[in-house]
């Protein structure tokens, strides 16, 4: 059977980048392709290559499935688990980190940013995360690995990592292809259009996150940076606070910039930023009702533990495949 398989990281509450730029898509995914077979997981290993606090790590864990799964996620369709309930990643990790050259880890560009960022202290699982990521997906064998843009790099360097290792010990892992949304792929900050709208931007105003209510919605809309052309046309080169407003509109409304242009031809930021307001509140209210009826419920851990039994069962297969193949503890029958 043909695999799927993403992660996310609980750094921060989701907002609508990540919903509309990946976990729409995934939704529509599992939806569309029947015969695959789907793993998603709270990278919460991931989480901690910068210090975090222990209660907001935990929240941050279980409030991340219980939106995904709000968002559309089918837990029977699904395997959603925690990355750290299944031991074979951080084993895999070190075995990628062993067919890995540091020259190529020195070239990520997220490591370049976040280490620039965060003058001292930066840590070592800083610079290994993308071998971390690579043992992530390697271990399932998926065929398409769902990101958005910022990761297209790490998912390369997981393919170089795996042609190696297939050329060194015998064809072990499939060489997977990111799969990356057309539409959506990426979505601005509402203060700064030009920089990605990220969970950990310091200025909550940068966002709109999924349990937001209906007044800060509306808000972040209105404050959100554009320009003193006041007319709505796509243009992400000269334009980019509009055209990413716009980019929200039809990705929700599934309207191209061209009917959005007609529709606000003679229409100017007000009206367009009113409509916008209210089509964002009325896309996220069922999925923040859906949240409150799973965040304290059983159903979501019973949900982990089926989601962790079957990771168990995939990851252990091709970890120990490896460990025979590179001639690691005793033999396995
Ligand atoms: P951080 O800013 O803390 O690095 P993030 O906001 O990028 O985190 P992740 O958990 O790293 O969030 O991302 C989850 C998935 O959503 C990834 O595939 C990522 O590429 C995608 N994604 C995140 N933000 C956006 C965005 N603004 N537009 C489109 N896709 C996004
Ligand atoms: N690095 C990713 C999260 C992530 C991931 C993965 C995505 C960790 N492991 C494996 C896809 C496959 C991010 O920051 N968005």
């Amino acid at each position: 059977m043909k695999r799927i398989l993403s992660g996310i990281q609980p750094t921060g509450s989701l907002n609508i980048g990540t919903y509309l730029g990946s976990i729409k898509n995934f939704v529509k995914l599992q939806d569309q392709l029947p015969d695959y077979e789907f793993f998603i997981f709270i990278a919460d290993l991931h989480a901690i290559t910068v210090p975090k606090d222990k209660q907001k790590l935990r929240k941050l864990i279980r409030e991340l499935a219980a939106l995904y799964i709000a968002c559309g996620l089918d837990p029977e369709r699904v395997n959603l688990f925690i990355q750290s309930e299944v031991p074979a990643h951080a084993q895999m990790g070190y075995l990628l980190e062993c067919h890995s050259y540091i020259g190529e880890l020195e070239r990520m560009t997220q490591y370049k940013d976040k280490s620039r960022k965060q003058e001292t202290g930066v840590t070592v699982g800083l610079f290994t995360y993308p071998t971390l990521m690579a043992a992530d997906i390697l271990l399932y064998d998926p065929d398409f690995v769902p990101v958005g843009q910022d990761q297209k790099q790490h998912l390369e360097l997981t393919r170089d990592i795996a042609q190696r290792i297939n050329n060194r010990f015998n064809d072990i892992f499939t060489v997977p292809e990111p799969l990356i949304s057309e539409r959506g792929a990426k979505i601005y900050s509402f203060t700064d259009p030009t920089s990605k709208m990220s969970k950990s931007d310091d200025n909550v105003k940068s966002r709109i996150e999924l349990l937001d209510p209906e007044n800060i919605i509306k808000k972040r809309i209105k404050s959100a940076v554009t320009d003193s052309l006041g007319t709505i046309k796509y243009d992400p080169e000269k334009r980019p606070g509009i055209s990413n407003l716009m980019m929200i509109y039809s990705v929700i409304t599934g309207q191209s910039f061209e009917d959005i242009e007609t529709a606000y031809a003679d229409k100017g930021y007000k009206e367009f930023k009113d409509d916008l307001g209210e089509i964002v509140y009325q896309e996220l209210k069922p999925i923040q009702d859906r949240y409150h009826e799973l965040i304290n419920s059983k159903e979501l851990d019973a949900i982990f533990d089926k989601g962790r039994e079957r990771a168990i069962e995939v990851s252990n297969r091709k970890l120990y495949k490896l460990m025979d193949r590179i001639g690691l503890g005793r033999k396995r029958k």
